[in-house]
């Protein structure tokens, strides 16, 4: 089955026609390699505007770190402080642009979508939370559910990085468990978009093995999405340890998920991941061409 051509989030629609860029708004003081820089609205939109002007097709803005270092879960009332001024403005400042709100937490979800969300962005694929799904269901938002194990505190550790010979398939079992509770609920299918969750309950290995085997995803018909931006994996494989110099490997893991059928890419370098992916993307529409 090929790539939907678009993503339905509420009255909009986003053409799946080129790769989209998914810039990384981090109101957290701990993230892991971004953290306390965009903490004020004015900073957030600061950022916002940079990551627009350089080619981002929508914002996605998170309150609560899941850093593998072990994360401090926040409670709903600090989420929502941290991330509704910073979407108010956005929205505001920025009518046509995309914005997602990175949560697992419904009533985090629900009032970022009151403030002008378009998309939820949940890392535990609606695991966390029951009552996710119907609030996504209701305002037939964007819903990007992510492949994850445990809890916040450790869903980015290795607490839970067991798996047998086919790591790959065991993540498209546990994630399709997310799509049958969004669809169970009356998420429409077309605005659904799936994603492995590199790095989350997952050693490098097994990074490498969802990434590597992304085709099989995709053949479930529903755009996917990676995030695999300075990602540890990316550290591993380069020697690159600090965090924010890991864009070459970046662009890399990047190019070869386009190449195995990803079309949403969650960056915290905007201006290299459009770069990367256009031309790339342009080589490919060539070839199809010809
Ligand atoms: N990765 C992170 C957070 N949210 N959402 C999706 N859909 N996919 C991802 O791979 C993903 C995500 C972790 O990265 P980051 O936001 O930079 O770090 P932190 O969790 O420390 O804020």
């Amino acid at each position: 089955m090929s790539v939907p051509p678009t993503w339905q989030l509420r009255d909009r629609r986003l053409s799946l026609h080129r790769p989209v860029v998914v810039g990384i708004l981090n109101v957290t003081p701990d993230s892991f390699s971004d953290g306390g820089r965009f903490l004020s609205p004015d900073g957030a939109v600061a950022q916002g505007a940079r990551m627009l002007s350089e080619g981002a097709d929508m914002l996605d803005v998170g309150g609560e770190s899941t850093r593998p270092q072990g994360a401090t879960p926040v409670d709903a009332a600090e989420e929502r402080r941290r991330v509704l001024p910073a979407i108010r403005r956005l929205r505001s400042e920025f009518p046509d642009a995309l914005i997602s709100v990175d949560t697992v937490k419904g009533d985090v979800a629900a009032a970022a979508l009151d403030a002008g969300a378009d998309a939820v962005n949940d890392v535990s694929g609606l695991r966390l939370d029951p009552a996710m799904a119907g609030i996504c269901a209701a305002a037939r938002c964007g819903v990007v559910l992510m492949h994850s194990r445990g809890e916040v505190s450790d869903m980015a550790t290795f607490a839970h990085a067991r798996y047998g010979a086919d790591p790959a398939a065991e993540v498209r079992a546990e994630l399709r468990r997310s799509v049958n509770a969004a669809e169970e609920a009356g998420v429409p299918r077309s605005c659904i978009v799936v994603d492995p969750g590199v790095g989350f309950a997952k050693r490098s290995e097994h990074s490498l093995a969802v990434l590597g085997r992304l085709p099989a995803l995709v053949a479930w018909g529903y755009p996917l999405l990676v995030g695999v931006s300075r990602k540890r994996f990316i550290g591993e494989l380069t020697g690159v340890s600090t965090a924010a110099e890991r864009v070459d490997g970046t662009t890399g893991a990047n190019v070869a998920a386009l190449s195995l059928g990803a079309r949403l890419f969650r960056v915290h370098d905007v201006r290299a991941a459009r770069n990367a992916l256009d031309v790339a993307w342009a080589v490919f529409e060539a070839g199809r061409a010809a």
